[in-house]
């Protein structure tokens, strides 16, 4: 089938919702004279399948390794990627789900931003037979049909593991107060984590959490919120951040006031940039949950199938390993983002 003149031949699109909107809108004013993609191709591998891909946007060295891996696989798989960077924004992640559906790409993928909302957009996908790829973050729907499969982040998990590694640094002391610098409000890996740190230390009195607030997984948010907390609470032993980017701002923070981190404060984070890994070599953290953003191929992979009309397993957690001060971190490979 001739190639639509208005696909670039570079199979990434790089756009942001306004541009994408404009070009599609183009597009469709041309389409009656220009070859396109009029009605979805029989057999997608022949023209290598196209896959709208909604991203949260660029809020940490996760995010953007995650976009990278995505963006990157794509070139390697063949597959055609509609990249759209919902610049931290829910409407923009559903304006870009409706431009998919009006431009009939073979699969969507998206990173829910928060979990809930997704329903309507979802049944307009399912509506318009286009199967959707959940990644990164969770749904709640109240239609488990209107979504393929997910593959990411076991949240709990990472929440589980951090309140392990207190249990075990703490296991002499009498009181331990901790705060939690919590992520984007509403989203399922902020909730997932909070819910498997407490799960943990229920069993366990002498631990609490003394302050709780959220700094949106954004290095600035974590500076101020510990600014604003050592000014305010008492006392504390323990920092649970759930992510390294407000875990770097933290650390600037407590610097500045005196207090070594890692010594005078314990501090556990999630992701396991190569920052977080360097200050858990320099003793300023003591435990590092990684958190696999590399789960371009995987997505890819997923989608080829979908394409093909094939099912996909509804529930992939990519492997996440723990780095703590116990361990022999020597070991541990450069970790590119
Ligand atoms: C986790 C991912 C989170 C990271 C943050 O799967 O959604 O979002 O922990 C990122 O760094 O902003
Ligand atoms: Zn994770």
């Amino acid at each position: 089938m001739a190639k639509n003149p208005l696909m670039s031949t570079n199979p990434l699109i790089y756009s942001t919702p306004r541009f994408f909107i404009l070009v599609l809108s183009i597009f469709f004013a041309v389409v009656s004279c220009a070859p396109g993609r009029t009605q979805k191709s029989a057999q997608p591998e022949q023209e290598g399948i196209i896959v709208g891909f909604s991203q949260i946007g660029a809020e940490s060295a996760w995010r953007n390794c995650n976009t990278a891996s995505v963006q990157n696989a794509a070139l390697e798989s063949g597959v055609q990627l509609i990249y759209l960077n919902a610049e931290q924004k829910k409407e923009n992640q559903i304006k870009a789900i409706r431009s998919f559906i009006a431009y009939q790409v073979d699969v969507i993928a998206f990173v829910p931003i928060v979990s809930d909302g997704w329903d309507n957009v979802l049944q307009e996908a399912k509506g318009a037979g286009i199967p959707v790829l959940v990644t990164d973050r969770k749904i709640i729907t109240s239609d488990e049909s209107l979504y393929a499969g997910f593959i990411g982040t076991d949240s709990e998990q990472e929440g589980r593991n951090a309140a392990l590694f207190l249990l075990r640094k703490f296991q002499h002391a009498p009181v331990v107060r901790i705060v939690e610098l919590y992520g984007t409000e509403g989203s399922s890996v902020a909730d997932g984590r909070a819910r498997g740190f407490r799960e943990v230390l229920q069993y366990h009195d002498k631990f609490s959490v003394v302050y709780s607030e959220s700094g949106d997984f954004l290095r600035s948010k974590g500076y101020e919120l510990m600014t604003d907390i050592l000014s305010r609470i008492e006392g504390f032993e323990a920092i649970f951040s759930h992510n390294d980017g407000m875990t770097l701002g933290a650390l600037e923070a407590l610097k500045e006031r005196g207090i070594r981190p890692g010594k005078d404060v314990v501090i556990v984070t999630i992701d396991a940039e190569q920052a977080a890994i360097d200050a858990l070599k320099a003793g300023e953290v003591n435990c590092v949950i990684e958190c696999n953003p590399k789960t371009g191929p995987d997505i890819m992979e997923l989608a080829l199938k979908l394409a093909a009309g094939e099912s996909i397993p509804r529930l992939l957690h990519v492997k996440e390993e723990v780095f703590t001060e116990f361990d022999d971190l020597s070991a541990i490979a450069p970790r590119e983002y």
